[in-house]
């Protein structure tokens, strides 16, 4: 494409021009081997660690009616409240046949590890009986994050620092149609 004009168009928008320079260079530029160092976080500096689940609540013939964090609706009064400056594990705990990517409002976290979990243990006890090893996340994963992707029957634990600032905040999964089925909830930061 040398010394070409290359035009970006979106439907009937013209969008960009890149200019091709005529003239030939020589690219030195590097990948560098580490683009940002990402501190782990240690699970020590967690001060609690908050176990969540996610539900699918059913019909009668089978067909998927609500979804919910941690058995409640969005409209019910906050459960998660969180100091501001602390830091906390949350333990999401995937009671549905779905996956579901998880955001949380105004914060970034690290992901720990996923593991598998017999589900009928958990809706009879509120117990996780782990069935595999804890899998860490994926190199690709292991930067800061502000969604995760939760597995079906698997808890995915994250630890998330909560700086920033004070106030009401949502976490809710990702999917429009689970978010809009109830699957948001408030959580408050207190200083
Ligand atoms: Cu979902």
């Amino acid at each position: 494409m040398r010394g070409e004009r290359v035009q970006l168009v979106s439907d009937r928008l013209d969008l960009m021009q890149f200019r091709v320079s005529s003239k030939s260079l020589e690219d030195t530029s590097q990948v560098p081997a580490v683009l940002s160092p990402v501190v782990r976080i240690a699970e020590s500096e967690a001060m609690r660690n908050r176990e969540m689940t996610l539900n699918q609540f059913d019909s009668d013939n089978g067909e998927p009616m609500v979804m919910l964090l941690n058995r409640k609706h969005w409209a019910d009064p906050v459960t998660e409240i969180v100091k501001l400056g602390s830091t906390e594990i949350w333990t999401l705990v995937n009671l549905t046949e779905d996956a579901h990517p998880i955001h949380l409002h105004m914060v970034r976290f690290q992901i720990l590890d996923r593991q598998s979990f017999a589900d009928y243990e958990y809706l009879a006890n509120d117990k996780i009986l782990p069935t595999g090893e804890r899998i860490p996340p994926s190199p690709h994963e292991r930067g800061w994050k502000d969604v995760v992707q939760c597995p079906p029957y698997a808890t995915t634990r994250i630890i998330v620092p909560f700086q920033g600032y004070a106030g009401r905040y949502v976490w809710h999964c990702h999917i429009l149609e689970h978010e809009a089925n109830d699957m948001m909830r408030p959580y408050e930061v207190i200083s």
